[in-house]
């Protein structure tokens, strides 16, 4: 894969730049980049490096914005495929995933979604800012077998805990599964609260899944 092409993607992110992001998503398809590669080792380095220069003071919240929906312009491209080369497998379990009240973070919590269909894994995602009983209600209605909890914010994911504490007050816990994730959450908050899983990215978090359903 063209280091240029890399650069050149996480360069969009960083300028904030959605319609080149998309293009240059459009271009890795066109040269048969596998999604997750353009993901990975492009897009992500930018989105990351507006992380660290936002935590330096370096940048600010309209660049942080910026980033944020260019990240979206090129996964929105390359999730399609993604979704095409696991679609003819069969059924392993059912996930409930969303970002956890409070927290507005998409696109980690998306790419695990979408890494999970494209994996055979059929997704009810609830989106971001989810209330605590929203988890419960749907789990409870889709029969789930994992509840997948994202949260990006070190003051969100307390809310982790409220779900699983929730899921274990209407007599879940044990019948559905909790897997958490996110760029603050650990393995030892995972143990802490009582978690089954924990990935720290998208591809582990399908291994994950699979053996959360006794898969191997
Ligand atoms: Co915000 N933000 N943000 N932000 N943002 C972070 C997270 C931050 C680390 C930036 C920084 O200071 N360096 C910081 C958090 C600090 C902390 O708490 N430790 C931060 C902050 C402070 C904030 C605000 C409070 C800023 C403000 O308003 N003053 C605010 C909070 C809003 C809210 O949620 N209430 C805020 C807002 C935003 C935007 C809306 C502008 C935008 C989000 C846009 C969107 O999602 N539509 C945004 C962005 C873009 C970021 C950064 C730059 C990038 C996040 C991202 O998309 N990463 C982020 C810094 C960073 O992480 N480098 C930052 C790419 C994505 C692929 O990775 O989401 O980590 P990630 O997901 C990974 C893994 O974590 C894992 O797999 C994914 C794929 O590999 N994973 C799971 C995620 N969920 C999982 C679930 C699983 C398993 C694995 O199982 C269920």
């Amino acid at each position: 894969m063209s280091e240029e092409l890399l650069k050149a993607m996480a360069q969009s992110v960083i300028e904030g730049d959605a319609d080149k992001s998309a293009e240059l998503a459009q271009q890795a398809l066109a040269q048969g980049i596998a999604p997750l590669e353009a993901i990975n080792k492009g897009f992500v380095l930018g989105v990351n490096e507006v992380g660290r220069q936002y935590a330096a003071g370096d940048m600010f919240l309209p660049d942080l914005v910026m980033a944020g929906e260019a990240m979206k312009a090129a996964v929105s491209v390359l999730e399609p495929e993604m979704h095409r080369t696991g679609a003819e497998r069969k059924m392993l379990g059912k996930v409930v995933l969303g970002t956890v009240k409070g927290d507005i973070h998409e696109i980690g919590k998306t790419l695990v979604g979408t890494m999970l269909t494209a994996n055979g894994f059929q997704v009810f995602d609830l989106g971001t800012d989810v209330p605590t009983m929203k988890f419960v209600d749907k789990a409870r209605e889709v029969n789930a077998d994992i509840v997948g909890l994202s949260a990006l914010l070190t003051t969100t994911m307390t809310g982790q805990r409220q779900v699983i504490e929730a899921l274990d007050e209407a007599g879940l816990k044990g019948k559905v599964k909790v897997m958490v994730g996110g760029a603050p959450v650990t393995r030892s908050w995972a143990d802490e609260i009582g978690a089954e899983g924990y990935s720290e990215d998208a591809i582990g978090a399908v291994a994950v899944a699979r053996k959360l359903m006794g898969i191997a």
